[in-house]
């Protein structure tokens, strides 16, 4: 009943638990989180997910899964197959590895924001405590090497504001973009001298289209020239931006939204004043999204201890 879902949420909220902040939830018996096919009433979530303490979100289903299983060889928990829980639904892939969620969230704001919602009550469900979300990306680079690690130390949307705007019945609502500093620069302490990677902390512009949105000219549309393409990418580079993607904004502010800790770690594939197209070997493209993953994994080794 309602008294005694109120009683359990002021528990919840003074034990770290993941918070609800949908009180319409309450009247829902068996919610289902039909993006990623698991059900808060069918399924017994508590059970499967309680012990999840991170969270980590990434573009492709492949790379989620090869993630959860180097997550799990890092945990000391074996090599078996990873498991796709949202498998039926083709949408996202959803793997756990231990205390870890690895899971897709697609291209752009919209996609992660789906997944994002659902995993946000998957976690309030299974009374989580204590859960930290990543992002770990790729992104273009402004000046920086390809294969650098940034780290979000603050995240911008395509007019260097720190807000996500929506359009909620048909009004425009601003979610502010506030980056946990400790979180990043906790990140950044764990940035090794010998890595292969270098690791640095800068402002991420978050986009809605990977071309024009860009300030690309080699998209199908293009009513701007190279010059304007360099002048704009100098701007941006003076303002602090380090790199370019497509999420940041989005999950930054949800997660404070959400009052769950969260960082972006994104590499850089191209240093974009060298160029608009990807033409790095794909080889060493899946090496470098591999970076990311190890900061990820480096700081929750150190978080649990191990
Ligand atoms: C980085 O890479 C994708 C576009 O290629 C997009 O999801 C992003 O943020
Ligand atoms: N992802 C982006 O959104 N932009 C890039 O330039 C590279 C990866």
């Amino acid at each position: 009943n309602r008294a005694y879902e109120t009683a359990v949420e002021k528990k919840c909220i003074s034990s770290c638990r993941v918070p609800l902040h949908n009180q319409n939830l309450l009247s829902i018996p068996n919610d289902h989180l039909y993006h990623i096919a698991l059900s808060s009433g069918d399924n017994d979530l508590r059970q499967m997910f309680g012990d999840v303490k991170f969270v980590c979100f990434g573009g492709t289903p492949s790379r989620m899964e090869k993630f959860a299983r180097f997550m799990s060889r890092e945990l000391g928990l074996g090599t078996a197959p990873a498991h796709n829980f949202a498998g039926n639904t083709d949408r996202y892939a959803l793997y756990k590895a231990g205390p870890v969620l690895s899971v897709s969230h697609g291209i752009g704001i919209p996609s992660l924001s789906i997944v994002f919602q659902e995993i946000v009550k998957l976690v309030y469900y299974a009374g989580c405590e204590d859960v930290t979300f990543f992002r770990i990306g790729t992104s273009g680079g402004i000046g920086l090497e390809p294969g650098t690690v940034v780290i979000s130390e603050s995240v911008v949307n395509g007019q260097l504001e720190p807000i996500y705007k929506q359009i909620i019945l048909g009004k425009q609502v601003e979610r502010p973009a506030v980056v946990d500093q400790d979180l990043a620069q906790n990140l950044h302490n764990l940035a090794l001298e010998d890595d292969r990677y270098k690791t640095v902390k800068g402002t991420t512009l978050c986009a809605d289209d990977f071309y024009e949105g860009q300030g690309r000219i080699d998209g199908a549309f293009c009513e701007h020239d190279e010059e304007e393409k360099m002048l704009w990418l100098r701007e941006m580079h003076e303002a602090g931006v380090t790199n370019l993607e497509m999420e940041s904004l989005g999950f930054i502010a949800m997660c404070h939204r959400a009052n769950i800790k969260g960082a972006v770690l994104c590499v850089t594939l191209l240093d974009r004043f060298e160029g608009d197209g990807i033409t790095t070997n794909l080889q060493l493209l899946h090496e470098w999204q591999t970076y990311p993953q190890m900061l990820a994994a480096r700081f929750i080794k150190s978080t649990l201890g191990l």
